[in-house]
This record gives C-alpha cells, sequence and structure tokens, in this order.
C-alpha cells in the first residue's frame, strides 16, 4: 500500500544518518532511562548515534555540539542543562544546516534556533503536583518543604510555579523550605535532613513536594532516619514515574508522582524521519502526556512495568 510504501521510504531516509546526543548527565534514574531508550531508538532505526555526556556542565555540552558540527553529522540533539546561554551555539549549528532538536527541557533563545522540542508541559507538571495535595491535606494546615530541580533549568523553574499556582488560592498551605537537590538522590537526601533538623525534627513538616522522584527517594531515607514515617507523618509528591517511587508508594512511603515519559527520542526521530525525507518542518513543541499516579493505582504492577522499559 502507499502508506506502507511511505514509511519504508521514510525509514530508508534515516538508515545511515548520523545523530549527535548531547546529554545532561545521569544525575537521575529518569535521565538513565531517556539515554537508554535514545540508544535503543536509534539502533531500531538504523540511526548512528553519537553519544556525549556532559556530567551536568553546559560548557560541556556546547563543546560536545561544536564537536558533532566539525564532524559534519545530520542532525543534533540537545537536553539543554539549563535554560540560558544557547543563542551562539544554536546559531552554529544552524549556519551549518544542522537541525537541532530539544530534548525534555527547554531554552530561552528564539525557537527559530531550532527544529522543534520534546518534552512535556512542565509547568503542568507542577500543578498536578500540587492539586494532589491540596485534595489530600484539606483544610488542614499544611507547612511544606520543596526540594527544587537543578538551578536555572526549565523544569526547576516551571514545576515550582505550576505548584505555587495552585497552592496560592490555599491559605492554610504554605512551602516553608525550599532549596535545591539538583535533582540528585544524594542531594535531596542532604537538604531534606537539614529541613529536618530546621523543623523540630520533621514534626513540624506536613508535606514534601520534590521536583523529581530521585530526590524524593533520598529525602524519604532521611525521614526514616529522623524517626518519622514518610508517607504518612510526612506526605511526598513528586515527578517522574521510575521504578523506585513506585516501589516506595507500594511499601506505603510515598503518596503520588505525575508520569514523565522517557520516550523522548521517538517523537524526536519521528520528525527528523520527516524533515530528511521531504523538509516537513514539524510544530516547534511536541509534547508529551502526564499521568498522576497514587497509591491506588497498583504501584507494584507499575513498578514491574518499568523494569521492562528501559530503566
Ligand atoms: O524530571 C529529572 C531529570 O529534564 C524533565 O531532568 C527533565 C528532568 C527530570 O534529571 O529527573
Amino acid at each position: 500500500t502507499t502508506a506502507a510504501l511511505m514509511i519504508s521510504t521514510t525509514a530508508a531516509m534515516a538508515e545511515g544518518e548520523t545523530v549527535g546526543f548531547a546529554q545532561i548527565g545521569s544525575e537521575s534514574g529518569w535521565r538513565a532511562a531517556e539515554t537508554a531508550l535514545t540508544k535503543q531508538q536509534a539502533e531500531e532505526r538504523g540511526i548512528d548515534l553519537r553519544f556525549s555526556d556532559a556530567q551536568q556542565k553546559q560548557e560541556n555540552q556546547i563543546a560536545a555540539i561544536r564537536s558533532f558540527i566539525a564532524q559534519g553529522i545530520d542532525a543534533i540533539l540537545l537536553a539543554p542543562v539549563v535554560a540560558t546561554g544557547w543563542d551562539s551555539v544554536l546559531e552554529e549549528a544552524q549556519e551549518a544546516e544542522i537541525p537541532v532538536v530539544l530534548l525534555d527541557r527547554q531554552v530561552d533563545s528564539s525557537d527559530e534556533l531550532y527544529l522543534t522540542a520534546v518534552g512535556s508541559n512542565l509547568v503542568h507538571e507542577g500543578e498536578v503536583a500540587g492539586e494532589w495535595l491540596v485534595n489530600a491535606v484539606g483544610d488542614q494546615e499544611c507547612r511544606i518543604v520543596e526540594l527544587q530541580g537543578t538551578t536555572g533549568s526549565t523544569p526547576a523553574i516551571d514545576r515550582k510555579t505550576g505548584f505555587e499556582n495552585v497552592i496560592a488560592g490555599h491559605d492554610n498551605m504554605e512551602i516553608v523550605r525550599s532549596q535545591t537537590g539538583d535533582f540528585t538522590r544524594a542531594q535531596g537526601k542532604e537538604v531534606m535532613e537539614s529541613f529536618l533538623q530546621a523543623e523540630n525534627g520533621g514534626k513540624d513538616i506536613c508535606a514534601l513536594y520534590a521536583h523529581n522522584d530521585d530526590m524524593a527517594v533520598g529525602a524519604i531515607q532521611a525521614i526514616r532516619e529522623a524517626g518519622l514515617a514518610p508517607g504518612k507523618d510526612i506526605l511526598i509528591v513528586s515527578i517522574d514515574g521510575v521504578p523506585d517511587i513506585f516501589k516506595a508508594m507500594a511499601d506505603g512511603e510515598a503518596n503520588a508522582t505525575v508520569e514523565l515519559t522517557p520516550n523522548m527520542a521517538g517523537p524526536a526521530f519521528d520528525a527528523l524521519e520527516a524533515y530528511w525525507a521531504d523538509g516537513t518542518a514539524p510544530e516547534k513543541f511536541i509534547q508529551t502526556e502526564s499521568r498522576l499516579f497514587t497509591q491506588d493505582d497498583d504501584p507494584m504492577g507499575e513498578y514491574e512495568t518499568r523494569k521492562g522499559l528501559g530503566y
């Protein structure tokens, strides 16, 4: 059929194309899954993927992009660690006529400097997390502590904004402490320890909002070590949907998470294949879904499913 023919033509267009991936690092379980799925997607499509791990440093990502440009590759995937400072290198890629696709985080630059961006609505994720907590606490006084993601990254900025938007209308709810844990488990634990200490051993904390699951998992350990029951004495809501948070939910130690798909590369390669085939320009933003999961949503089943997904 014509459709089948078109599909095979498009696939043939991707065969042998070379794509550079300027990845942030491996700060979280979600990030590691995104990397694994990108490699898997590239292999399935016959794309030659050149992978660079920037160890969380923007300067390393910029150097990787410059090296991709020098190699004359066919496209660049960029997961930008922070929002600002990309204009020059994106202009260099554009001058070299290499399309750039942003993955999971956004940049402050003009959208004319990249082909498209694949990601979730990060403000909405914060709102979903906030709404869950609003419903969970009702009229009860709730002093909230917040673990922010990497400073200057769009998920940290937008997830904070979304959550604050929702709790703003509720006088019984207040963020009493907020600090970055850089999206890592280790820093999530460390910062939570300082929150607990500052808040009467944790007795004055009603809930934790963490910008990702990994920080929540670190914090859960800190709460346990402080002699409190995570998920009960302190409610826990976070974002990503990694296997370990489902495990924690199954154990009653975490309460809710907003899922983010780690398969950003699938839609990114689809857009590139159409672009390579006949110059089709995708929409500037390809949005992935966000879904709330709680202890009532078969967390053990979700854990098992995710374990089989590349996590
Ligand atoms: O939620 C977090 C990761 O950029 C949206 O980065 C992504 C975030 C993700 O390290 O776990």
